[in-house]
């Protein structure tokens, strides 16, 4: 593999791989297909641009754009979408554009060239899990075989994209792999997000604002983390073959807000809890051992308290990144209500 196509590669999750493959793979070229959607900062990626990675602002529903550049490269990470749950709520359409469409024009493109694809997609695909049992901690995870049971607008344009792949694969010999992560974490998320939304109010001095009564579980994993396993399955996955994506890091929000204002310093009660997400999914978890028994992936940043230092140190440093945004941000999540 000698040059890729990374969409969505000046956003969150994209960036991070980014910036991993660059270390890591000394010889790639790697070509950015970005739309710079709000979402999208060429900061993201600005100390990278030159010989070894160039970046491209386009939009991935392009097919001219798509072609000319799927010509040249030989495989395909697709990272590019619109991401946030709470967004898909007030309007779905971008979502249905960049996630379903989007997707549909990039593998009608890979199958013309033939060009390996790797989709990025979500553990939210398969809807909610209900809380593990208090008393025997048992609780079921999701696997490769889970049903989907999307519950948002987002989720379901993530589902609707996952299924567009599979049946490019059996009907027109895509040569693609999906693999679907849990919750990210880390630099360069936007400050939308729920970590960076709440280290960021800290150091602008609002205080946090927590859904509902908190008790909603994610499974967080270093971005990191998730960035070598992609890169594991686009060396060693099989094609046709769905990869979930997780480290173990069950935590409810409350617990995660909780950690945040002790390591910044802050009474544990200091945030104001706000109106609930409609449709929040209560518990996503991932069941690993698909990835870990076949392709011997497995996770290094697992320590949360250490990765949450970390990226509240990369959020005070780089001001620069997220400062522009907050306000506006903060002031649709208070018209919202949150
Ligand atoms: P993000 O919103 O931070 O970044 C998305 C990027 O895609 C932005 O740079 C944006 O400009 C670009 N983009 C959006 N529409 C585009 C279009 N039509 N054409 C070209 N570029 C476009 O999102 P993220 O959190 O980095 O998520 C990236 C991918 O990873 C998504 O597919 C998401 O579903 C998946 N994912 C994210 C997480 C997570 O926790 N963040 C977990 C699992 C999977
Ligand atoms: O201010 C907040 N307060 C709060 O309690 C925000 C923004 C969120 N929350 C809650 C909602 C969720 O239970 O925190 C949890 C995490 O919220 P988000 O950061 O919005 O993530 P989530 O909805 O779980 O989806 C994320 O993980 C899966 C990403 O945004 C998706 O792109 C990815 O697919």
């Amino acid at each position: 593999m000698k040059r890729i196509l990374v969409t969505g590669g000046a956003g969150f999750v994209g960036a991070n791989f980014v910036h991993y493959i660059f270390e890591a793979q000394k010889d790639l070229h790697i070509i950015i297909l970005d739309k710079m959607t709000y979402a999208g900062n060429k900061k993201n990626v600005s100390d990278l641009l030159g010989d070894r990675v160039q970046l491209v602002i386009g939009d991935i529903c392009d097919v001219p754009l798509v072609n000319k550049l799927m010509s040249r490269v030989d495989a395909v990470v697709h990272f590019a979408a619109e991401s946030h749950n709470d967004n898909s709520l007030e309007d779905p359409l971008p979502f249905v554009e960049s996630n379903i469409w989007g997707t549909y024009t990039l593998i009608q493109s890979a199958v013309k060239y033939n060009t390996r694809f790797h989709h990025i997609s979500t553990d939210e695909v398969f809807g909610e899990l209900p809380l593990r049992n208090p008393i025997s901690g048992v609780g079921d995870k999701f696997t490769s075989n889970s049903p989907y049971r999307p519950s948002s607008p987002y989720a379901a344009t993530k589902a609707s994209s996952d299924l567009l792949v599979r049946s490019w694969v059996r009907s027109f010999g895509l040569q693609a792999t999906i693999s679907n992560c849990s919750n990210n974490y880390g630099p360069y998320q936007y400050v939308e997000k729920f970590i960076p939304r709440q280290i960021t109010n800290i150091l602008s001095g609002v205080r946090p604002k927590l859904y509902g009564d908190g008790r909603n579980v994610r499974d967080w994993i270093h971005t990191w983390d998730h960035s070598a396993a992609i890169w594991s399955i686009l060396k060693y996955g099989k094609i046709g073959e769905t990869y979930l994506i997780g480290a173990d890091g069950e935590m409810s929000n409350r617990d995660v807000l909780t950690l945040i204002l002790k390591l910044m310093g802050q009474p544990v009660d200091a945030f104001d809890v706000v109106a609930n997400r409609p449709g929040h999914d209560m518990r996503y978890a991932i069941d690993v051992s698909k990835i870990q028994s076949e392709l011997g992936w497995k996770p290094q940043y697992t320590n949360f308290e250490n990765g949450l230092r970390n990226t509240i140190e990369w959020y005070q440093e780089n001001a620069d990144c997220w400062h522009a945004d907050k306000y506006a941000v903060e002031s649709r999540y208070r018209q919202r209500g949150q």
